[in-house]
């Protein structure tokens, strides 16, 4: 039986992770942290800053945990506007995260994402293994992430992996400052208003993958078998390649009067520009079994299902 400590708990992904791991392993043995408690949240949290490495050391301690989810950091549109501080907190993060991690002998997952590739790379089927050269500060930060998980693998031997995230979409914890954050918008506003306005172009298209197949992708790494993990840090993954108009024709689906309109920010669509259309998954398919359930009309119909349920 594992028992993990999560950093960056109360975000998007960390919310529905803890919950989901609690589901499998019981809720003793996951132990929730971040900058903020929720009040809703009913299993073990301790109040750690990721940037404060003693802190992680005595969370993980206390609690004999034999494995790290390190997701505690900023995303690419604030990250943009703070970049030093997002150094600060992306890899003096990391790098606590792992030297707790080699101390303590644990497993050991952060996550990557598209934004660790940049305007020279393949844009689309974009390879495992290829041109990274990101002009965000958001994406030198996870290029230079997965570099460190591979030296402390390689150096310590800890049992560090990771995947390259598309832009997720999931009707809980709202997104923290993303480029792709449109996607969740979207949704909101067509229940609420008939209509969104989008921030980023017609015609951009990006990565993006509904939240429960992107949790499945987290439980079957970790349980994978090490010795087949050839790209552990970090493992491109990909199920929805989709522009806005895909979202809107989607949704008119389900809501036929859903009116799509644009008034493009120029800073989120430089970064979105940057980064592919569809990433290539074939290395996490054949080394883990990675498999994405949800297409976009999947994914819009269990989104508006859900969101009208909270609404009620
Ligand atoms: P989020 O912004 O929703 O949540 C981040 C959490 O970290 C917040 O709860 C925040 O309070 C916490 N935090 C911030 N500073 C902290 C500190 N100093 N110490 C402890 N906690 C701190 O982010 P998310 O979307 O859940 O992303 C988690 C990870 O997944 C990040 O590494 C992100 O880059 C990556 N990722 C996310 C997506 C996505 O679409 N959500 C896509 C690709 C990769
Ligand atoms: C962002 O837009 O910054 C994130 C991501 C794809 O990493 N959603």
């Amino acid at each position: 039986m594992k028992k993990i400590l999560v950093t960056g708990a109360m975000g998007q992904i960390g919310s529905e992770l803890v919950r989901t791991l609690r589901q499998h392993y019981g809720t003793s043995n996951v132990i929730a942290s971040d900058l903020r408690q929720s009040e809703t949240d009913e299993g073990p949290f301790e109040m750690v800053d990721v940037t404060d490495e003693k802190a992680i050391y005595e969370a993980a301690n206390k609690h004999h945990v034999d494995t790290i989810m390190h997701l505690a950091a900023l995303l690419s549109a604030k990250a943009e506007e703070q970049p030093k501080f997002a150094w600060n907190l992306n890899m003096g993060g990391l790098l606590n995260a792992l030297e707790v991690a080699r101390k303590l002998n644990l497993q050991f997952f952060t996550p990557s994402s598209i934004g660790a590739f940049g305007p020279t790379t393949p844009k689309q089927k974009t390879p495992q293994e290829t041109i990274m050269r990101p002009t965000t500060m958001y994406g030198v930060n996870k290029v230079a992430g997965e570099l460190l998980c591979n030296y402390y693998y390689e150096h310590y031997g800890v049992d560090t992996r990771g995947v390259r995230y598309p832009g997720l979409i999931s009707h809980g914890t709202p997104p923290g400052g993303g480029t792709t954050d449109y996607a969740v918008d979207i949704y909101h506003k067509a229940l609420s208003h008939k209509r969104y306005t989008s921030y980023i172009a017609q015609g951009t298209y990006m990565d993006m993958m509904y939240m429960p197949d992107a949790l499945n992708a987290i439980m079957k790494l970790m349980e994978a078998d090490p010795a087949k993990l050839l790209h552990r840090n970090a493992y491109n993954i990909s199920a929805i390649s989709a522009a806005p108009e895909d979202f809107a024709r989607s949704i008119q689906k389900q809501i036929p009067d859903f009116e799509l309109a644009y008034d493009v920010d120029p800073a989120r669509q430089e970064i979105a520009e940057s980064w592919p259309d569809q990433l290539d998954s074939s290395a996490a398919e054949a080394e883990w079994g990675f498999k994405a359930d949800y297409d976009i009309d999947r994914m819009t119909a269990d989104m508006l299902a859900k969101l009208r349920t909270k609404q009620d």
